[in-house]
């Protein structure tokens, strides 16, 4: 309960900041784009890590407020970014189903958008997999924003046991393959067959899929060789702070 009335207008008062990071084209090895991730730095508390704040918001409603902050904000760091010359494709922002179900969140993206001038093909969501089981009541919610051209992704893919229909039903462009698969390729055979599988799938649903927590060469080697197309993950980069990934992402020009 106190971390909860902490984390209160924690954004007004400046303890709230964006980590991005990087993804990669794994073939050509150039920047796509980027993660946001949010972190929180309570003056007194120190960092308290979002695995256990966005749980927190989710339970006391403040999620719909924070994560509006979330979007905006990358939304602004994108269009700072492309005026700067950055090349970016997109970035994507993690949204919890709670949300999705709560307030207007399609309009509240629209109007995000329309007050940043930012193109929405440049802003990705990510939708964890449990919300596929959780929300099928606002799948609505997610053709909306596919219809204004935000792009959509499936975060933790491979995690929970959705139903392959729904990968059909809904209007994705990605999937993410999660981390603890990444992590045992490529000395574990069941982390191959099942990332093979989940790329292949991908493949013939006309589905990207980005590799997430690659932390070596011969992890990035096998997912390309088996069609992976992007990827991110410490090989190539951690998360940073907006002024790190500016200076390493921006000089590389
Ligand atoms: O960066 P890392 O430990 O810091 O992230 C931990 C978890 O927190 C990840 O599962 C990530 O998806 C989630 N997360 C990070 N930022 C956000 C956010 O802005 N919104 C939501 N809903 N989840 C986030
Ligand atoms: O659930 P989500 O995928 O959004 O979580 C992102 C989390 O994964 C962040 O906490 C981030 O710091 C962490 N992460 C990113 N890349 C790697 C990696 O290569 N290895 C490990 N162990 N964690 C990573
Ligand atoms: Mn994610
Ligand atoms: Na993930």
């Amino acid at each position: 309960l106190m971390l909860e009335s902490a984390l209160r207008n924690a954004e007004e008062r400046g303890e709230l900041s964006l980590h991005y990071q990087p993804q990669f084209d794994l073939t050509t090895g150039r920047l796509i784009g980027a993660e946001a991730l949010v972190r929180w730095l309570h003056p007194e508390l120190g960092s308290i890590s979002p695995a256990q704040f966005i749980a927190l918001a989710e339970e006391s409603g403040q999620i719909v407020k924070l994560g509006e902050w979330v979007v905006r904000n990358t939304c602004r760091q994108i269009k700072q970014w492309l005026n700067q010359g950055l090349k970016l494709e997109r970035v994507s922002v993690n949204v919890s189903a709670l949300q999705i179900q709560r307030g207007n969140f399609a309009d509240s993206v629209g109007q995000i958008l329309r007050e940043t001038g930012l193109a929405a093909n440049f802003l990705e969501l990510e939708v964890t997999e449990s919300f596929i089981i959780e929300a099928e009541q606002s799948f609505a919610i997610l053709d909306a924003l596919r219809q204004m051209g935000v792009e959509l992704a499936i975060d933790d893919f491979g995690t929970s046991y959705s139903s392959l229909k729904y990968l059909k039903r809904l209007p994705i462009q990605r999937l993410k393959i999660d981390r603890s698969f990444v992590q045992d390729i490529p000395n574990d055979l069941n982390s191959n067959a099942i990332a093979r599988a989940v790329i292949a799938m991908a493949r013939s649903l006309q589905l990207e899929t980005v590799a997430e927590g690659i932390e070596n060469s011969q992890q990035r080697d096998f997912l390309m060789a088996e069609g992976c197309q992007c990827g991110q993950g410490y090989f190539f980069g951690k998360p940073v702070p907006v002024v790190e990934f500016t200076q390493l992402y921006l000089a590389g020009l």
